[in-house]
């Protein structure tokens, strides 16, 4: 066996945490022959259900485990790690504006940008607190990791759009490819089924009923997260640990040739999104690890609508957390 990979989970005794823990400590994630050393941060109040999760982490014996550290300190989490996963935030309470959680939230992520400054130098960072693009820019506008090291979640979305898509068709998921979730991991999402394939045909082609599609698919698959939470009385986290997976692994693999995933990340003007700002576009991972965003996507006038609408949102969350933004 080689060398730990040491990865950091922040809100490590979360929901989310409580799923994805599991998963890359089996070695899922990383291989069977690498061992991983888990960095777990907590807030102080919740380190008590913490040392319950590491006891079970424990009573699971995997041969890829090679430790565990459990910490309240940023830096302490940070220190020599390859991979961030950073989950931990305040979640959405009654009756709280998306501004409100923005502004709470925003701080957590200046302190931890500072912090990944002690991460290795391959570092990888994915943002997954909400609201988890602009909780990016912040991390990264406030750390010297170079930006391309940074993305945020879209992968629970794009999860949500291929299942959705490959119902309607009656066709098994892993014919649905080319899906591009552009923007915000919000519910002004576009989930753009326009350049999306099923079966190698143009999803418009399979599916010809285009009211279901610009409608229920772009509803649903915006509103999934809040349906869940009605119907399972709290937010979305078995789908959400196997998404950060899926995007993991994403971002470590070469991408099947001529298909995209989509991650946030940030832009370089693709499309006309404003510089600087962590957006959803359509992603390839080459050989060596790096990424491009995939270009020349065409998007008719009415999909240009959904795309500028959620643009302007960033845009807005933006402006929101501006004084927390070291770099711009
Ligand atoms: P939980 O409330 O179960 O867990 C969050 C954990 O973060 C808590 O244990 C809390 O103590 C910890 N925490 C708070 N502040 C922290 C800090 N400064 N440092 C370290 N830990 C801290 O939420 P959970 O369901 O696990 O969701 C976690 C986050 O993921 C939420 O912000 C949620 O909104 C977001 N999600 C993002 C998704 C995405 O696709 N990007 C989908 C799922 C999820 O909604």
């Amino acid at each position: 066996m080689s060398n730990p990979i040491r990865v950091a989970v922040t809100g490590a005794a979360g929901q989310i945490a409580y799923s994805v823990l599991f998963r890359i400590a089996s070695g899922q994630l990383f291989g069977k022959d690498r061992p991983v050393h888990l960095n777990l941060l907590e807030i102080p109040q919740a380190m008590g259900t913490l040392s319950g999760v590491v006891m079970e982490l424990e009573d699971c014996a995997f041969p890829t485990l090679a430790g565990v550290t459990v910490t309240d300190q940023a830096a302490v989490a940070f220190d020599g790690i390859q991979w961030a996963f950073m989950i931990g935030s305040r979640p959405r309470g009654a009756g709280m504006e998306r501004s409100d959680l923005i502004r709470i939230n925003g701080p957590i992520f200046v302190g931890q940008g500072e912090a990944l400054n002690r991460s290795a130098d391959n570092v990888r960072v994915l943002v997954v607190g909400n609201p988890c693009n602009t909780n990016c820019l912040i991390a990264m506008n406030n750390s010297d990791v170079p930006p391309e090291r940074f993305s945020s979640m879209m992968r629970l979305d794009q999860n949500r759009a291929k299942a959705l898509l490959a119902g309607k068709a009656g066709t098994p998921v892993a014919a649905v490819s080319h899906l591009a979730v552009w923007g915000n991991h919000s519910n002004r999402q576009y989930p753009d089924f326009e350049n999306a394939q099923i079966n190698g045909q143009p999803v418009t082609a399979v599916i010809t009923d285009l009211p279901w599609l610009q409608e229920t698919f772009v509803n649903t698959v915006q509103e999934r997260g809040a349906a869940v939470i009605k119907a399972r009385g709290s937010s979305s986290a078995a789908s959400a640990a196997n998404a950060v997976l899926d995007h993991a692994a994403a971002m470590m693999e070469p991408t099947r040739a001529g298909d995209w995933f989509s991650a946030a990340v940030r832009s370089d003007g693709s499309y006309g999104v404003d510089p600087g700002l962590v957006f959803g576009f359509p992603l390839r991972t080459h050989a060596d690890g790096s990424q491009e965003i995939v270009q020349g996507l065409s998007l008719s006038t009415w999909a240009r609508g959904k795309f500028d609408h959620v643009l302007n949102e960033l845009r807005t969350e933006r402006e929101v957390v501006k004084d927390l933004l070291k770099k711009s």
